[in-house]
């Protein structure tokens, strides 16, 4: 930070507000929580790659096979940075990308789910990316600096996305009527798995209390989860779709919008592993990292006859 900070103890940084650096001492519970949650995340974002590649070669378009591609990029780019992040607590990448493959690291449930129709890319768009921006907008004022920091970058990229998910479905919306009837059928399988994504009930997440004592969330699960309800109706309308709700309506006396119960077995049986696609997405991920093996052996006889030049 470009001040000298007055206080030094890690009680004093969270108290006062400050942000925690890679070399303050910390206890070893908010070590391990964030490298918990920041490679749970990094994790999404490159698994998150999955259901979108899916459509990479089948685009309608070459604009949309451009914009397609370079948001898929930015999702691997997000990677990085996160893994960059947890690496500045101790942890190296080999650790966690093993802790990944061998199931004992999460990632979110929004990607065990398949992207069956072109569709898919513009519910993704608007409603995963849409609630990305919801819970991770406060991640910018994490307390540990190194992930708030990435988390300006990500914000202002998952923000594009949004958008392209949101033009996305409001051409189709605004098209035939199969097309119309695609980006409703899209918005009706993705609606509920994008509300799962902000973690189970306050009442039942184990982490939420602790996590925000250290300034680490800043926020609970249902009340982000209720922020992006109360976004994200007006623009369903806007789009001309109907979110599947029956029992959506708006609430005058807390200003916001009711919504009817989440099926929180299913997020429960996605994290654990069973939802539709999480063998695939898993496998997959294995495969890809494996064939990349030799992409990472290139680089690092580079890098060593690189340093072995400058050294002569
Ligand atoms: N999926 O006590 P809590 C993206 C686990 S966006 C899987 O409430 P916490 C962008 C939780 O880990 C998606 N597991 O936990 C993109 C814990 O398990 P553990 C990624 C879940 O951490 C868009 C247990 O349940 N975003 O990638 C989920 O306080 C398009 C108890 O839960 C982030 O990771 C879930 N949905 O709150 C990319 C954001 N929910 O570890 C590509 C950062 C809960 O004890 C394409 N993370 N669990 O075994 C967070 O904000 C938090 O970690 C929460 C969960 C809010 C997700």
């Amino acid at each position: 930070m470009g001040y000298p900070r007055v206080v030094s103890t890690f009680d004093d940084l969270i108290a006062a507000n400050e942000r925690v650096e890679p070399r303050d001492e910390m206890p070893d519970a908010y070590r391990a929580t964030l490298v918990r949650q920041i490679a749970q995340h990094a994790h999404s974002e490159i698994i998150g790659m999955q259901p979108e590649g899916n459509w990479l070669t089948r685009a309608p378009s070459l604009r949309r096979k451009a914009i397609l591609l370079a948001k898929v990029q930015d999702e691997a780019g997000h990677g990085l940075y996160l893994y960059a992040a947890a690496e500045t607590l101790g942890v190296s990448r080999d650790e966690l990308l093993d802790a990944l493959h061998a199931g004992k690291q999460k990632y979110s449930s929004i990607f065990n789910y398949p992207t069956l129709t072109w569709a898919d890319i513009g519910a993704i768009g608007w409603l995963v990316d849409g609630a990305a921006i919801v819970n991770q907008v406060p991640l910018c004022r994490c307390s540990y600096g190194p992930y708030a920091r990435a988390m300006v970058r990500v914000c202002k990229e998952e923000s594009f996305h949004q958008r392209q998910g949101f033009e996305l479905l409001h051409t189709l919306s605004h098209g035939t009527e199969a097309q119309h009837a695609m980006a409703q059928d899209a918005v009706d399988r993705w609606w509920w798995p994008s509300l799962m994504m902000f973690g189970p009930p306050d009442d039942a997440s184990t982490h939420t209390g602790q996590s925000m004592a250290w300034g680490i969330k800043r926020f609970s699960n249902d009340t982000l989860r209720q922020r992006f309800v109360d976004m994200t109706v007006p623009q369903a309308e806007a789009l001309g779709l109907t979110l599947p709700d029956p029992e959506l309506r708006w609430n005058e006396e807390r200003s916001s919008w009711d919504f009817g119960e989440i099926d929180f077995t299913e997020l429960f049986e996605v994290v654990k592993g069973n939802g539709p696609c999480n063998a695939q997405r898993l496998a997959h991920r294995v495969r890809a990292h494996e064939e990349g093996a030799w992409v990472r052996e290139a680089a690092s006889a580079y890098a060593e006859k690189r340093a072995a030049r400058e050294v002569a």
